[in-house]
């Protein structure tokens, strides 16, 4: 009995250093690590968290090693009590004047990368970035510098990914159309709650080609966890060729694709009174508008337009790719990177597993009520993406349809 405790003394520490250990081996290629910065904001950041972990590491290490030299060298042994004294003036100024200058040798970088992280008047684009239950929108205003310099003619509104040129200084106006939200892409820069009635600004820079994780990271309800989003950063001339498509008119599928006809009609039917899709027209010729903002409790249904451009889905938590095309996109070096994204999502690499079983019941995949019988409470407006009780049919007609739209 006794040395088997003593046996599980040692076991345990050495198993939780190795897990530690472990763990730390993980972190060399986690998509949302702060520690691999990707771009000068999140860099700036690093350098001042780097050195703030090491001082309050060897702090730490004195502290404990201090608690512990106590705790043995005057532990019980029967002796006598010691003798009883207050106050030690020399000790206790020393002790206070040490943890003041280590503040202030930590506070004045601090203040300063508050203030340089804060900067936005040297901003070279502007995105306004809209956060609801649960999602993210991007809406590319067509103004200044996005119309003159990067051709952003009309608006361009998308969703899940945000896709910015490399090198670029981008001006992120965030802000929520429901609860309070927070934006964080940990390997290009901090965190930005967004907040409705409210803009905040956030300085978005990526210096290498590449898609970079994040996840919304203020518990905003039920689906939290699915509100993901991914930063794409393109070479310019990579950025060119994206907006060129964006701002492509739309054409309806070609007559030899049946299969997409019908399922342009049944999105007319089933779809088109939450999403929109620039250019589609009604039945009579006119442009069908979408009004989320009847059917809807946020206001608002992600902008399907370019759908097959994105590679991943509400909210960035299903890919629109198959594992293996997304590998090839994720693992594809900087040079390869852009060539790769820009390909979309072709009928080959679509994850229809997760498309079909978003459109087949969507609040199954993503919860959007605690209770689904309390539509009533809302309005009759829906939280999220309704399961439409569609038939195979109607899917496969409508999957064709959506691989058109890019
Ligand atoms: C009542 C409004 C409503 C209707 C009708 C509706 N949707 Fe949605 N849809 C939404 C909302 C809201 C979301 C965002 C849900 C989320 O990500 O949490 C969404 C998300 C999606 C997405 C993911 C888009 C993205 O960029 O993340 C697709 C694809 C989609 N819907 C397709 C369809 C299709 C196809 C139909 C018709 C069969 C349809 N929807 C009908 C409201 C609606
Ligand atoms: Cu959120």
């Amino acid at each position: 009995m006794k040395s088997s405790r003593r046996w599980s003394n040692i076991v345990k520490p050495v198993v939780a250093v190795s897990s530690l250990v472990a763990l730390a081996g993980c972190a060399k290629d986690a998509p949302q690590d702060t520690w691999q910065p990707a771009g000068p904001n999140a860099k700036m950041i690093d350098d001042l968290q780097r050195p703030i972990f090491y001082i309050a590491g060897i702090v730490g290490v004195i502290v404990f090693a201090a608690v512990a030299w106590a705790v043995f060298r005057f532990r019980d042994r029967g002796q006598a009590m010691p003798e009883q004294t207050h106050g030690k003036p020399a000790l206790e100024i020393t002790l206070t004047v040490i943890p003041v200058l280590i503040l202030i040798g930590v506070g004045i970088p601090t203040v300063g990368t508050i203030f340089d992280l804060a900067k936005t008047d040297d901003t070279e684009m502007t995105i306004n970035v809209t956060g609801q239950q649960w999602w993210w929108e991007y809406d590319y205003p067509a103004v200044g510098d996005n119309a003159q310099v990067y051709g952003i003619s009309e608006p361009i509104v998308t969703s899940g990914q945000l896709v910015i040129p490399e090198d670029t200084k981008v001006l992120l106006r965030v802000t929520s159309r429901d609860v309070i939200h927070s934006y964080w892409i940990p390997k290009l820069n901090g965190k930005k709650d967004s907040v409705p009635g409210r803009v905040h600004l956030l300085r978005m820079e990526g210096s290498e080609p590449g898609i970079y994780a994040g996840q919304c990271t203020e518990f905003c309800g039920l689906s939290h966890a699915y509100m993901r989003m991914e930063a794409v950063v393109l070479s310019k001339a990579d950025y060119a060729t994206w907006v060129a498509n964006q701002l492509e008119p739309y054409t309806s599928p070609s007559a030899d694709n049946a299969l997409a006809l019908e399922g342009e009609k049944l999105y007319l039917q089933q779809c088109a009174r939450c999403h929109q899709v620039n250019g589609l027209l009604n039945p009579d010729g006119t442009p069908n508008v979408a009004a989320p903002d009847q059917y809807v409790v946020s206001g608002a249904a992600p902008n399907l337009t370019n759908l097959m451009t994105r590679n991943t889905f509400a909210g960035a938590s299903w890919d629109l790719l198959t594992p293996e095309c997304r590998d090839d996109v994720w693992n594809a070096t900087s040079e390869e990177f852009g060539e790769k994204y820009l390909a979309g999502v072709s009928e080959d690499c679509l994850n229809q597993k997760d498309l079909r079983e978003w459109l087949r019941n969507a609040p199954e995949k993503k919860p959007m009520y605690a209770d689904p019988t309390k539509l009533a409470d809302t309005g009759g407006k829906y939280r999220g993406m309704p399961a439409l009780g569609l038939t195979e049919d109607q899917i496969n007609a409508l999957v064709a349809y959506l691989l058109e739209l890019k």
